[in-house]
């Protein structure tokens, strides 16, 4: 597999200060190495850079830092696709706002090829708010509901070309939702288990199904890493931890069954904030977690083997 590495130091986004550093914490803990040393071919890109603002503002007068998320949008939706025509895409954030744009890329990239977009999205949060719903004013809360296509943000972000069928959205690791979020997610047809779930079934039994339907539509698979999609104790450098998250073996398994399906075509990996961690802990826990993704595993197993 040919990589390609993307940072993206957006933290814009997010309600603290801290994420434009993920993409260097991704370079120290080594990324690229991991994957070379896993067979992979590799390109570090460098870092992504917006220039121009739009003059934007919306009437909900909490919305923080429009003109940014906006500009990112558009840059990271022309890169997620330029770079998905080139090898696997790593996008290495950067706060969530940034899936707005590589989902919408990449969705433009799938279209071509005539296979549907799907996407997993492990995550505490849904990220299911629009402009106008958004209390917090955090546009890292806003990019499921923009490449699902959700009314209320033209004019604001770029037009969207290719939305994301809802029904093709897997969540998994929910364990915080905001009632505007509840009550949309309510009439949508995104999957969404939340910790209970996981705790009922285990997260395979529910991983396993979502594969299934991916497989039986042979479709393109993006997977979109939120560092608090796991639990804090494992994974500190997050500016919004929610206890009770995924473990270091849930999570492992999620990568290592992902790695067994041979369907992942692109991945985030997003809210990594190197200020708040423990000397590099949680980056070093991402890139371990990514090389689960790229085919590490303890014993030679025939794939699959789940
Ligand atoms: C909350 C928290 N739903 C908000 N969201 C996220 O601010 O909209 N935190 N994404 O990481
Ligand atoms: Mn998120
Ligand atoms: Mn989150
Ligand atoms: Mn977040």
């Amino acid at each position: 597999m040919h990589c390609r590495l993307i940072g993206i130091p957006l933290q814009d986004g997010a309600s603290q200060l801290g994420c434009e550093m993920g993409p260097s914490a991704f370079r120290v803990a080594d990324l690229k190495g991991a994957l070379e040393g896993l067979g992979h071919e590799v390109t570090d890109i460098g870092n992504v850079v917006i220039s121009d603002l739009p003059d934007v503002t919306h009437p909900n007068a909490a919305v923080r830092n429009l003109p940014q998320i906006a500009a990112w949008t558009k840059l990271l939706t022309e890169v997620a696709y330029r770079e998905s025509g080139q090898g696997m895409p790593i996008f290495m954030g950067g706060d969530h706002a940034l899936s707005a744009g590589t989902v919408a890329g990449i969705a433009r990239r799938a279209s071509e090829t005539g296979r549907p977009l799907f996407v997993l999205w492990l995550d505490a949060h849904t990220d299911f708010h629009t402009l106008d719903s958004t209390t917090s004013g955090n546009l890292h809360g806003l990019p499921a509901a923009y490449y699902t296509g959700r009314p209320g943000f033209d004019g604001y972000l770029p037009p969207l070309s290719h939305p994301v069928d809802p029904a093709n959205v897997c969540m998994i690791g929910i364990r915080s939702v905001d009632p505007a979020e509840r009550d949309a997610l309510k009439e949508n047809a995104v999957t969404v288990h939340d910790m209970r779930t996981i705790d009922e079934h285990g997260v395979a039994v529910l991983l396993r199904r979502f594969i299934e339907r991916v497989e039986a539509a042979n479709g393109l698979l993006h997977v979109s890493l939120d560092v608090d999609f796991l639990d804090p104790s494992v994974a500190p450098a997050v500016g919004t931890t929610v206890p009770g998250g995924a473990t270091f073996r849930e999570a492992h398994l999620v990568m290592e069954m992902l790695h067994d399906s041979g369907l992942v075509t692109s991945l985030d990996l997003v809210e990594l904030n190197p200020f708040l961690d423990e000397r590099g802990r949680t980056a070093t826990l991402l890139v371990d977690l990514t090389a689960s993704l790229m085919g590490r595993k303890v014993l030679d197993r025939p794939t699959r083997s789940y």
